[in-house]
């Protein structure tokens, strides 16, 4: 049986070779090993893709091989959703975060897997998608009361619309009934505490721990 550190290897280069079938292979090898899907997420795909990232960025990638990586990276995780919510926790619910990707940007893939992350330790997750209009956000925070209201902006032109997200909670009223969390590849700690974010998390386990911190339970 492979270990887990090839099958880890394997997830990885079945994103920067854009291999759909190779990529649920290495899902089905790690659920066969008994490893972590979530270490096969993050250590495999994710750093998968983010190599992908740093090619399209030189240009040595195009946007067609970008599509094909995320398609690689879907088929690979939809292999292992069903083994993560197996794992989910069968204990209270910890609290409801409503979370989407913000206006104007359509990446979906981090937003998923935080959401999906959430979900396993516990809490309840209300996924808007992708692209949400900001009064959706609030709407939302009104009519479901959550603990938290989370935003994904991959994009350093779709960022700005965080902003947004404070600010109309604070017209309509409901800013300090819930507490905010932003993220995506683009944003930091420091964008965080300039809009008045609550909470800022690097990556879907960092998120999954400063919930669990804010809310205390
Ligand atoms: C995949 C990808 C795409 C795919 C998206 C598929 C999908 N369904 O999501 C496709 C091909 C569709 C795409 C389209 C475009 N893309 Co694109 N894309 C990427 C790429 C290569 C990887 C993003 C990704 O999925 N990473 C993997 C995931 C797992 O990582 P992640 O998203 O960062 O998420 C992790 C953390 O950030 C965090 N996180 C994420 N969200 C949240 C939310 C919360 C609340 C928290 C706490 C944490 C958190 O946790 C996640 C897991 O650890 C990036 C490169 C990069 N460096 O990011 C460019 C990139 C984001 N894209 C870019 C661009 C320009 C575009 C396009 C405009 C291209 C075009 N010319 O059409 C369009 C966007 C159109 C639009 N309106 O949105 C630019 C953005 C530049 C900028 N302005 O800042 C980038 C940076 C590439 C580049 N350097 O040019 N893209």
């Amino acid at each position: 049986m492979a270990s887990k550190e090839e099958i880890i290897a394997k997830a990885k280069a079945s994103i920067t070779e854009f291999d759909e079938d190779m990529a649920a292979e290495a899902a089905n090898e790690s659920l066969a090993a008994g490893v972590d899907p979530v270490e096969i997420i993050e250590h495999g795909y994710t750093a998968g893709m983010l190599y992908v990232g740093e090619q399209f960025e030189q240009g040595t990638l195009f946007l067609p091989h970008v599509l094909a990586a995320a398609e690689a990276m879907k088929a690979g995780v939809d292999v292992l959703t069903p083994e993560m919510e197996k794992r989910k926790s069968q204990t209270t619910k910890l609290g409801t975060v409503v979370i989407g990707t913000i206006e104007g940007d359509i990446h979906s893939i981090g937003k998923d897997i935080v959401a999906s992350m959430l979900n396993i330790a516990g809490f309840e997750v209300v996924d808007l998608g992708r692209d949400v209009p900001i009064k959706t956000f609030v709407e939302k925070a009104k009519e479901l009361k959550p603990d938290i209201v989370a935003s994904s902006a991959l994009m350093t032109t779709t960022m700005v619309n965080q902003i947004q997200i404070e600010e109309q909670l604070k017209e309509a009223g409901v800013r300090d009934k819930v507490k905010t969390m932003v993220g995506g590849a683009p944003v930091t700690q420091d964008w965080a505490d300039k809009i008045g974010a609550n909470i800022y998390g690097e990556s879907a386990t960092d998120a999954v721990t400063k919930v669990k911190a804010a809310l205390k339970r």
